[in-house]
């Protein structure tokens, strides 16, 4: 039934999003980048259904490694997160069993941090106003112990240069990053010198939203990003190198949802999984 608090579309389907029950898997990449969503699914997948797309909303529900898995071009910003986070969630009987990573692309805040590395988020600093109309400003962003686990451990087994660190999600790409093109100042002025020397390692616009709103539904979930931009070093990576950069970002990405799946098969009712319950390959 459709209600004006949670809207149904054609065939009972979930208002922006599109999809039904039994159309996504419980394994699910969001990323922000529609058009990545299909190289997810063509390239990374062994066989996949076709696409459902509304809005900017697209998805892919295929195997990757055998298992099924799905993948939502979800758009830019929090506020596309919340819609697409929300209505994932009334696809299944229990949300609590799907397990949700990121892979997405972001701007590194250390100066260390190359171009096209992996940047893994440990908890992410709200920035945003979205999750504020769920929670307050001092309530935690934090990835799931098993998510954080999981993508380190997939960047290890792939070999993908990689760093650990809180991520700042900004309610925007320019003013909201402290990007000032000639017109455009900032209120704020040097907000990614600020953030640097509070300790947060990358500044992008989705993560904080979907690990507010997974510890609030009480799901797994984690972030993963490319480093497409040097914010110290003012420097952006070049178009050659960016299909790399992003496919690194996805594999990583796909294998954790994999390990995130283990684990769970692994440690049964244990709150967490951790390396003393031991893991099978
Ligand atoms: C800005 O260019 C967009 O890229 C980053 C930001 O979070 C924002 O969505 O992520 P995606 O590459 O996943 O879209």
């Amino acid at each position: 039934m459709s209600t004006a608090t949670a809207p149904r579309g054609h065939e009972s389907r979930l208002y922006h999003i599109g999809l039904r029950p039994g159309e996504v898997a419980p394994l699910i990449l969001l990323v922000g980048d529609p058009t990545r969503a299909k190289r997810v699914a063509e390239t990374h997948f062994e066989s996949h259904g076709d696409p459902v797309a509304e809005r900017e909303f697209v998805t892919y529900t295929g195997t990757y490694r055998g298992r099924p898995m799905s993948v939502m071009g979800t758009g830019m910003g929090a506020a596309n997160t919340e819609i697409a986070v929300i209505e994932l969630c009334q696809l299944f009987e229990d949300p609590t069993q799907i397990a949700i990573v990121r892979a997405g692309s972001c701007g590194a805040l250390r100066p260390e941090i190359g171009l096209g590395d992996l940047i893994v988020t440990q908890a992410a600093y709200r920035l945003e106003e979205t999750s504020l109309a769920f929670v307050g400003p001092g309530y935690p962003a934090a990835a799931h112990p098993e998510a954080i686990i999981a993508l380190l451990w997939a960047a290890d087994e792939l070999a993908a240069a990689h760093h650990l660190g809180v991520t700042a999600t900004a309610p925007g790409f320019y003013g909201a990053q402290g990007r000032e093109l000639p017109g455009f100042p900032p209120r704020e002025t040097d907000l990614e010198a600020k953030l640097a020397r509070q300790g947060v390692t990358n500044l992008e616009m989705e993560t904080s939203a979907l690990l507010t709103l997974a510890s609030l539904r009480g799901f797994r979930a984690g972030a993963v990003c490319a480093t497409y931009a040097n914010r110290i070093h003012d420097t952006f990576i070049a178009s050659a190198d960016k299909p790399r950069a992003e496919q690194r970002c996805i594999e990583v990405g796909l294998r954790a949802l994999e390990r995130l799946a283990q684990m769970a098969e692994q440690r049964g009712s244990k709150p967490c999984w951790h390396p003393g319950i031991g893991l099978r390959d």
